[in-house]
């Protein structure tokens, strides 16, 4: 772990200078009105928060500490996980001593095995990753600092090697709620010598002889990491986080929120939408076909899932890496072909319809076909996959949150009676 701690314990002064700068000279400088609306509508577009591992500009999509993340697919996770806590990508010796470390790490305690193998045979996959972290709980290096009487400025590293545990096991856990929710058989424990993702695709099992798959998770990982702070998995964390809960509490947390179908739980949906499309019109329907059916969604009240967000105005970038690799791997894929389809059309029946804000593709309007593609066809297992990799970001955020001595979140709500008053 020296290197990235190394690396962090050179770049926390220096951030902790110009923010304590920023905040003496200009504190009081506005950078955000409320209206009414943002009040009830979900605070869209507010800025209130601050994250400096990834930004998305609505016009250009994810940064990750500013570098387009169309530029990093052909990085691993261990890069991204680097980049996102330091601001710079490793050197190649830093990236192998990251990798190793959490090589390192990769032991579940048994219990966590226990408590899995306990729950109802149909649990979501998403409650039982949740579970599996939160029930770690006890290992948290963290709370144990503090209940010591840890001094605050220090909260950082026992936070940072929380989040090196965790991470280091999350592919183990995953992988193994994989084979056991799906009777897949026994665990496949990691091997020595592989990446953090090349581990993970390792223990799913699936048959992997050309290393596609491998590298297809590899790309997944990468592309799911972060997306700025004020996204629902991000945000949960954070805010239980600032009350100085340990890094298993708050990515658990975060993990349930990202388990709704409006956040990470829309790739399942939207592939269980595609297949559905695709039963239903025996193949890849006409553009009429196709048309009649996302009015046919709009009109039963749904949303379709995959389309839309809270922030983008354009083609998710993130969507547009993971079509470039269906398209370079295999073409001629039914479901990949349907997705394609998918997004010549359901963009202009959105702009009809007249409602989502952006009628674009996210990240969850492709990722699932290649995963169905290479033979994982348990859609309900694609948010864990998700979880993997967005537990990078909480953990980036949530180490440099400690590292600023970031307070407790506490914004002021108001009652209607109160904004009643403000219009009279
Ligand atoms: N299909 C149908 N209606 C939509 C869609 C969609 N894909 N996207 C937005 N709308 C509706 C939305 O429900 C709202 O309707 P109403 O006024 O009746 O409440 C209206 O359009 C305005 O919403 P927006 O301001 O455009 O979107 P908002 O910021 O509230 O929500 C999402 C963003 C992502 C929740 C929304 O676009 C959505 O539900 N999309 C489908 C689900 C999805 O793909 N989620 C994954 C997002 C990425 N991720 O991984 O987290
Ligand atoms: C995400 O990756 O978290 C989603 O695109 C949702 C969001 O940013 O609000």
């Amino acid at each position: 772990m020296a290197k990235l701690q190394n690396a962090l314990a050179k770049k926390i002064p220096v951030w902790r200078d110009e923010i304590s700068g920023l905040i003496k000279k200009h504190g009081s400088k506005k950078i955000s009105d409320v209206s009414i609306l943002q009040a009830y509508g979900g605070m869209r577009g507010v800025k209130g928060m601050v994250c400096d591992t990834s930004e998305v500009p609505p016009d250009v999509g994810l940064l990750i500490r500013g570098i387009p993340v169309g530029d990093l697919t052909k990085k691993t996770p261990e890069d991204t996980f680097y980049l996102l806590c330091t601001g710079e990508l490793p050197n190649a010796k830093d990236r192998r001593a990251l990798s190793a470390d959490l090589a390192a790490r990769t032991s579940v305690p048994s219990y966590v095995w226990k408590v899995l193998e306990a729950m109802p045979k149909n649990s979501h996959p998403m409650c039982m990753l949740d579970t599996a972290i939160l029930c770690m709980q006890r290992e948290s290096k963290f709370a144990k600092a503090y209940a010591a009487g840890m001094h605050k400025m220090d909260y950082w590293n026992p936070v940072l090697e929380d989040s090196l545990d965790l991470l280091a096991k999350l592919p183990t856990i995953a992988a193994g709620i994989y084979r056991l929710r799906f009777n897949k058989g026994k665990r496949i424990g990691p091997k020595k010598g592989l990446t953090w993702a090349e581990n993970f695709a390792h223990m799913l099992g699936i048959p992997d002889p050309s290393g596609d798959f491998a590298d297809c998770m590899r790309l997944y990982l990468v592309l799911h990491c972060d997306h700025e702070g004020g996204n629902v998995s991000a945000h949960t964390c954070h805010l239980v986080g600032s009350a100085l809960s340990d890094p298993y509490y708050s990515v658990s947390a975060g993990l349930n929120g990202l388990a709704g179908p409006l956040h990470g739980l829309a790739n399942q949906e939207c592939l269980k939408w595609i297949l559905e499309l695709k039963k239903q019109f025996r193949g890849v329907p006409s553009d009429e076909q196709l048309t009649q059916f996302a009015w046919d969604t709009l009109n039963g009240g749904k949303v379709i899932p995959g389309y839309g967000h809270a922030v983008l105005r354009v083609t998710d970038p993130r969507f547009a890496a993971f079509r470039a690799f269906g398209m370079a791997h295999f073409p001629e894929d039914p479901v990949m072909k349907l997705v394609d389809k998918v997004y010549t059309i359901v963009p202009e029946v959105l702009k009809a319809h007249g409602k989502a804000k952006n009628p674009w593709p996210n990240v969850d309007a492709g990722s699932g076909a290649l995963l169905y593609h290479y033979g994982m066809k348990e859609f309900s297992y694609y948010t864990v996959l998700f979880s993997v990799s967005r537990a990078m970001g909480m953990l980036s955020q949530m180490i440099i949150n400690r590292a600023m001595g970031s307070p407790i979140e506490r914004p002021k709500s108001v009652t209607t009676k109160w904004l009643l008053d403000q219009v009279k």
